[in-house]
């Protein structure tokens, strides 16, 4: 069985794991956001693609859901001491490593998913990661900082980077907008149209609906493709009783108009894009409004709170792609 899933960070890695463990022999290609990468220190950082490649590969910090295990800081330390930040995004040693040879690669003139595959020559997760694109996709976020007086920006209207919204800000003033820079000119990587047009099913994980598989759909062709696919697609929710599984997606959700609820992020993908849609236990009396939106509905437990956990998810998943595929 070939399986395309569509990944942000933290989310999509973890359900990925659930997945090969529920279909072992699968064939499974991931195709990974790329809107959250950023450049910093003279260094292309990737988190979502990392965040998937050390998940899968055992390299991940498993309580932070990002990074490296068993980091250091010394390298960050160093550089903050020549007064050298941003000091709010917290890169490790081991962690600077991947991004020096991702730059170094880059700056050779390889292409974003030859580098991405060559750094999983090393992590070897057992999927097939594609960035979504290998053209420059940015995701920004419009603020009216906080009005402290404490910095000669705030009370300001601006646009900044989606890690300053959400790693320094903790997304905690209202995001206006959610701008992918870069997207409408940005071209499917490689492997990722060719792979949507081979899958016998397309899955979107517990991902952040906007920023991360959002973000994925906006790069022109991918949404069309799977659309057009003629396979099933399934989606498990990220929000769970109104409020999301993890991280800060009501926020982002809010920016686009779409209320934090199971329901809501399913008819924000419509039924032209979703046949089936896994909603929590605690939501299943939502699944009536998602089936009269015209995508099949399935209220199962959609907690990962361990691996046998996520891959009944998984399977839950296929399982409903069965179903519609038979329908
Ligand atoms: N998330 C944080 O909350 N704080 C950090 O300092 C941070 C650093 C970081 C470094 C590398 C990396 O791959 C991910 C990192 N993340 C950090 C996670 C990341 O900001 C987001 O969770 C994702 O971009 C959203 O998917």
């Amino acid at each position: 069985m070939r399986i395309v899933v569509l990944a942000g960070g933290i989310g999509g890695a973890r359900f990925l794991r659930g997945l090969k463990r529920a279909a072992p022999d699968a064939d499974i290609t991931v195709i990974g956001n790329t809107g959250d990468d950023i450049h910093l220190f003279g260094l292309k950082v990737c988190p979502d693609l990392d965040t998937v490649m050390y998940t899968l590969g055992g390299g991940i910090n498993e309580e932070q859901g990002w990074g490296r295990a068993d980091e250091t800081f010394h390298l960050k330390e160093e550089l903050a001491a020549y007064g050298v930040g941003p000091e709010w995004f917290g890169l490790g040693d081991r962690d600077f490593a991947t991004h020096i040879v991702r730059t170094q690669m880059l700056g050779a003139g390889y292409p974003l998913s030859a580098v991405t595959e060559a750094l999983c020559d090393r992590w070897k997760p057992g999927v097939r990661l594609i960035p979504m694109s290998d053209d420059r996709v940015e995701t920004h976020v419009a603020v009216t900082l906080p009005d402290s007086g404490s910095t000669p920006d705030s009370g300001e209207r601006r646009a900044i980077h989606f890690q300053e919204y959400w790693v320094r800000l903790r997304a905690s003033v209202p995001a206006e907008a959610i701008v992918p820079v870069g997207a409408e000119q940005a071209k499917p990587a490689p492997g990722v149209l060719e792979a949507i047009a081979a899958a016998d099913v397309v899955l979107f994980p517990p991902s952040n609906p906007v920023v991360s598989i959002g973000t994925i759909l906006a790069v022109p062709g991918i949404r069309e493709a799977i659309a057009e696919a003629g396979v099933p697609v399934v989606g498990l929710s990220p929000i769970v009783g109104d409020a999301p599984v993890r991280g800060m997606a009501d926020k982002v959700l809010a920016a686009v108009g779409v209320e934090s609820s199971a329901a809501a992020v399913a008819e924000h993908y419509g039924s032209g894009l979703l046949d089936g849609w896994l909603v929590d236990t605690v939501d299943a009396g939502s699944a009536e409004r998602v089936e009269s939106a015209g995508i099949r509905c399935r209220a199962v437990p959609l907690m990962m709170t361990d691996l046998d956990a996520t891959a009944q998810m998984a399977r839950e998943a296929l399982a409903l792609a069965q179903e519609v595929r038979g329908a």
